[in-house]
């Protein structure tokens, strides 16, 4: 398992040491091979070493780009000595046996940080060097792959000790070739993102690849990319955009948001809308069509609704799309769309039509990622579904069976608010959106007065929330959120109940004749 070393391949731009560890290994009986500017350096120093050009019997042309890709430098580094027909390819082709491998790359990194100009910097693109240093590492069997200078005396000592480099001294620099050429290429990719003006999110480190480059981030003084995932599951990122002008940044945010709460509800069930603002819902609801679905969506907060994004759980057709278009969208979303639909559309010319082929599945395994300074925070999605938990109800008067429908729509619905999310839902639609704030009682309160000034501007004599019922992401703390639902005219409450005073809000519930379901899963979104 150890393999002498009879013949090494030197070419390094970082000459550090070269010089030694050329002059050691000729004493030690190594024939050297080396690249021009390699070369000249050791054969300066009076050490016997061969050009490259002499094994290949071709000359380094353009400007060195091209020196060592030729079979011989290839073939010598990757034949397998152990397989027959290598060996035999090798004799018939003048291939020598490449033993060692001493290679340091064109140093792109400091050209970068030395602010060297394009051209220069796309110069110090080594290819040929990487190239050998994978042919080699692969070939680990056989071949020693050395990259960095401080492994030199290492290399020596093996020779001096075993006459040779052992199977593990072989493997684990094949293991550091290929974390250099992946730094390397990282490093030539991350300034290629530089280049397109953003700066290159270590969110590649999940695979992501630079899609689109936005014109802002969500802000106009923050530069921002669009990096996609291999992924195949339908949504912003897969969807063919049939026309609009470019999404941008809080586009893709909030498209995002609208489509993966739509998909929630099964369209064989119900046709279902969600409209988003600033990622959290305005109004959602499930219809005897699609048309009347987003009729009822609007309803519930119309003046949020202005410039919002639209998402549809199934084909966007001609009546729908006609309801759409009469306010100022900015994204409509869905599965398909008809040709009549498409027409409409098209009278609006700014207005982006995302289509994604199918619905995601709610209930996909996936991760999340947010970041933190200097950190990310990666979770499994939260793919939690109603219709899988076993609901308790925790109250003396159980729910009805319209308010048990409402009360689960509410919760879905739920997961895709910001918290503290409190929900009001009536007839298959909410009523009363209450997202992200800091405190529940503000979350019930906002979402009740919305739905007041919701009905009073459709000229309605009760809020919308008369005989709703209330979905909560989180348990209530207090009785104190619930009794200001239950003011807002909520019938029945769903929530994930745990709360130490879980006792005290149960009896309230009772008291103000409130039916209550709890989940036992709580739905955070932060
Ligand atoms: O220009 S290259 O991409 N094309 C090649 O064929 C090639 N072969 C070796 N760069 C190439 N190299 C690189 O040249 C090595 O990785 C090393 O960094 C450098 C050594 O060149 P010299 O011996 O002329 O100083």
């Amino acid at each position: 398992e150890v393999v002498s070393v009879k013949r090494a391949l030197i070419s390094v731009s970082d000459k550090t040491g070269i010089v030694d560890f050329a002059k050691a290994l000729a004493d030690k009986g190594v024939e050297l091979v080396s690249t021009g500017g390699t070369c000249k350096a050791i054969a300066d120093a009076g050490i016997p070493v061969k050009d490259i050009s002499e094994v290949t019997e071709f000359p380094e042309i353009m400007d060195g780009r091209v020196k060592t890709l030729h079979p011989r430098v290839h073939g010598g580094l990757l034949g397998a000595r152990s397989v027959e027909a290598h060996s035999a390819a090798m004799k018939e082709h003048g291939i020598l046996e490449i033993d060692l491998l001493v290679v340091n790359l064109y140093p792109f990194e400091e050209t970068i940080l030395k602010g060297a100009d394009y051209a220069t910097t796309v110069e110090n693109i080594d290819i040929g060097g990487p190239a050998m240093i994978r042919a080699a590492a692969k070939n680990h069997a056989f071949v020693t792959t050395l990259v960095d200078p401080a492994d030199y005396a290492e290399i020596l000592a093996q020779i001096e000790e075993k006459g040779g480099i052992s199977y593990d001294v072989r493997k684990k620099f094949a293991a550091k070739a290929y974390a250099r050429t992946a730094a390397y290429d990282a490093a030539i990719s991350g300034w290629f993102a530089a280049e397109l003006e953003i700066e290159s999110p270590t969110f590649r480190a999940f695979g992501g690849e630079l899609a689109e480059v936005m014109r802002y981030g969500e802000n106009p003084h923050q530069k921002a990319g669009f990096y996609k995932t291999a992924s195949s599951r339908p949504g912003v990122a897969t969807a063919t955009q049939v026309q609009g002008k470019q999404l941008s940044y809080n586009n893709i945010n909030d498209t995002d948001a609208a489509f993966e709460l739509v998909c929630e509800f099964d369209p064989a069930v119900s046709p279902a809308v969600a409209i988003i603002k600033h990622a959290n819902p305005c109004g959602v609801a499930m219809g005897a069509t699609l048309k009347d679905a987003y009729v009822k969506a609007l309803a519930c907060d119309p003046v949020s609704a202005f410039g919002g994004i639209v998402a549809l759980n199934g084909t966007l057709d001609e009546a729908v799309a006609e309801e759409i278009t009469k306010i100022f969208v900015e994204v409509i979303i869905a599965p398909d769309a008809t040709e009549g639909a498409k027409a409409l559309v098209s009278k609006k010319k700014n207005l982006r039509l995302l289509l994604t082929g199918g619905l995601a599945d709610p209930r996909e395994e996936g991760v999340t990622v947010k970041s933190v300074s200097g950190g990310l925070l990666v979770q499994n999605r939260d793919n939690g579904n109603i219709a899988d938990i076993d609901l308790k109800v925790a109250t003396e008067r159980q729910p009805s069976e319209q308010e048990m429908a409402d009360l689960k729509f509410a919760f879905q619905v739920c997961k895709h608010v910001k918290s503290n999310a409190i929900i009001y839902v009536k007839d298959g639609a909410t009523v009363g959106i209450g997202a992200g704030q800091m405190s529940r009682v503000d979350s019930a309160r906002i979402a009740a007065r919305k739905a007041e000034d919701a009905a009073e501007a459709a000229g309605m004599t009760e809020p919308l929330t008369k005989g709703c019922v209330v979905a909560s992401d989180a348990f209530f703390p207090f009785a104190d959120g619930l009794l200001t639902a239950a003011e807002a005219g909520a019938t029945a409450v769903i929530q994930p109940g745990g709360s130490m005073r879980d006792q005290e809000v149960i009896d309230a519930a009772n008291e103000a004749g409130l039916a209550m379901v709890m989940t036992g899963m709580r739905h955070f979104r932060h």
